[in-house]
């Protein structure tokens, strides 16, 4: 696949890494039981394992249910279920330091990871809590990589009320916890605006979609 992609200036260039998360990791506490953390650049060399994934993951599009239209889902996808190999070892070696930091607060590790490829502006995801599984009635946590082009993770209340904006992408780290995924939306849209690719890496524990 071919994608436009400026890299960052503030990109090391030299080989992925995600290293330890230490107290570098910034807490925002949100209402009602929500909160997230912010690592700015944690992977270093982000922009080289971009490129990677752009090749190496098995891309794919999907389709989705629209009243009575079949519409296509506007990202790619791809999802690695528990026990599977990911595409970089760069993203086992987040797991890991992502299951170090965070493993005594959940209480569970982080095992599946789900990436999707947002081409342009264009490619986007609509208001949403992960709430299929376990994140409907249990508090959680949802840890996402963004590489690539920055793009905007919204967030809201349920029910209405001020909100919040983290432009993501090059290696930053957004974790979504607590009551996030059920008192909280989030959401990327689309925007009208020049926009390169972004992907984003989203790591799970089990029952968690
Ligand atoms: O692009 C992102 O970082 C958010 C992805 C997301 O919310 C999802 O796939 O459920």
């Amino acid at each position: 696949m071919t994608l436009a992609f400026q890299g960052s200036l503030l990109d090391s260039g030299g080989e992925a890494t995600a290293g330890p998360l230490g107290s570098s990791v910034q807490r925002t506490v949100l209402s009602r039981g929500a909160w997230i953390d912010v690592l700015p650049g944690w992977v270093r060399g982000a922009d080289a394992l971009f490129g990677r994934l752009v090749q190496a993951v098995p891309w794919r599009a999907e389709k989705r249910q629209m009243y009575d239209r079949v519409v296509d889902v506007p990202r790619l996808l791809c999802f690695y279920p528990e026990d599977t190999l990911l595409p970089d070892p760069v993203l086992d070696q987040a797991g890991q330091e992502l299951n170090a930091h965070y493993g005594e607060e959940l209480g569970e590790p982080f095992r599946t990871a789900g990436l999707c490829l947002y081409r342009d502006g264009q490619d986007s995801v609509a208001w949403h809590g992960d709430t299929t599984g376990r994140g409907s009635t249990e508090d959680t946590m949802v840890a996402i990589i963004s590489l690539g082009a920055p793009r905007a993770l919204l967030l809201r209340p349920r029910g209405g009320g001020p909100g919040l904006r983290r432009d993501l992408g090059h290696g930053d780290l957004l974790v979504m916890g607590g009551s996030c995924q059920r008192t909280w939306e989030h959401a990327v849209p689309k925007t009208s605006r020049a926009s390169g690719p972004r992907i984003s890496v989203q790591f799970r524990p089990r029952g968690v979609r």
